[in-house]
């Protein structure tokens, strides 16, 4: 079923979309898009939204105008949601589903990677300006929560400039991020999302699926590990092996090798941190591989060091 939205302030024409400067004060003026909702579909769009990225840095009254926006769509098995190449329509909030990422290059067409029953996906053409740069294939029946371009660009672009100004000094100075150019720096900006922690609190799980990396942007970071070959008298017992501070990463290790979480990482003090979801760390941060599997050989190094073997890293889920 085809829900139609109701445009309130403003007239349609404004809909057509133009170029867009983000100083310009224009929300009173603006047309909001509003899909009506039941409290079920409220209580399952905020369900599906509470980890999406792209929102964590809106404050109430745009967040409260996107989901207002957003309105309901169901997929079946092999459907296409995006196709490559197209015009950019909508902008998706997964609420359930797996959906394959199928990049086409060279007249052969390959699955590049997966979303599962999380994410989001289709926000590149419409910041840009681009045509779709992959097809997103459902490959099971899903759900999925749309954003029409119209607001995504008014509320979510209008955010992104104040995130480059906030960001770009930070970002700047991380030394992992050091050999990209200023304008791959500045699309690392564009979708990460602030998290804040408090103290003790943990941000990963050793032996959980990975989904997202982590830039440390203050407070301090420590890793722990189990692990069942250290010499340690509870083998179930976490030791520390780790602490990350300011400009640090973590959380590359599983999105790198593909394996579970090697280690837990827990707040100490408040943290605030960026995230990055894995599909934009392996689309941006092709270039820092190099450093980041530097790194790895250490880490197998020190473990070799204080435990006596490596063969944790590869099985970190035990
Ligand atoms: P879009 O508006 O271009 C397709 O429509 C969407 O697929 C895109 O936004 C992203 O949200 C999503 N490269 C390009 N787009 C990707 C990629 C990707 N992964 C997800 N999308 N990758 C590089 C492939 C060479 C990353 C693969 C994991
Ligand atoms: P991840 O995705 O596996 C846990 O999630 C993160 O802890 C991991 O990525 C790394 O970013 C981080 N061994 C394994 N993971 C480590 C280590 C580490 N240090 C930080 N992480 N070692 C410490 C070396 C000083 C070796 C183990 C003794």
């Amino acid at each position: 079923m085809v829900q139609v939205a109701q445009v309130v302030a403003g007239s349609v024409s404004h809909l057509l979309d133009r170029a867009f400067n983000p100083d310009e004060e224009e929300e009173d003026t603006e047309q909001r898009v509003v899909h009506p909702k039941t409290d079920e579909q409220r209580c399952r769009l905020q369900e599906a939204c509470k980890d999406i990225l792209l929102f964590k840095n809106l404050d109430q009254e745009q967040l409260s105008q996107v989901l207002d926006a957003m309105f309901e769509r169901k997929v079946k098995p092999q459907e296409h949601v995006i196709d490559q190449g197209d015009d950019g329509d909508n902008f998706y909030v997964i609420e359930r589903g797996l959906y394959d990422i199928v990049v086409a290059k060279d007249n052969q067409s390959r699955c590049v990677g997966r979303y599962d029953n999380h994410g989001s996906f289709g926000e590149l053409a419409l910041m840009y300006n681009t045509p779709r740069a992959a097809t997103i294939v459902a490959t099971t029946e899903g759900a999925l929560w749309g954003l029409d371009r119209v607001t995504f660009r008014r509320i979510i672009l209008k955010n992104n400039a104040k995130k480059r100004k906030t960001y770009e000094l930070f970002i700047e100075s991380v030394p992992l991020l050091k050999s990209l150019e200023a304008s791959e720096r500045m699309k690392i900006v564009d979708v990460i999302g602030e998290k804040v922690y408090q103290d003790g609190e943990r941000i990963i799980s050793q032996g959980d699926k990975a989904d997202c990396f982590y830039i440390v942007e203050s407070g301090e970071v420590k890793i722990l590990i189990k692990s069942k070959t250290m010499t340690c008298k509870e083998a179930n017992q976490e030791v520390e092996i780790a602490r990350c501070h300011r400009g640090q990463y973590f959380g590359e290790l599983a999105l790198v090798t593909n394996k579970p979480r090697a280690a837990s990482a827990y707040a100490v003090g408040e943290v605030k941190c960026l995230v990055m979801d894995v599909q934009a760390f392996e689309r941006l941060l092709g270039p820092c591989m190099d450093i980041m599997k530097r790194n790895i050989t250490h880490y197998e190094e020190q473990l070799v060091a204080m435990f006596g073997s490596s063969m944790d890293l590869m099985d970190p889920g035990n």
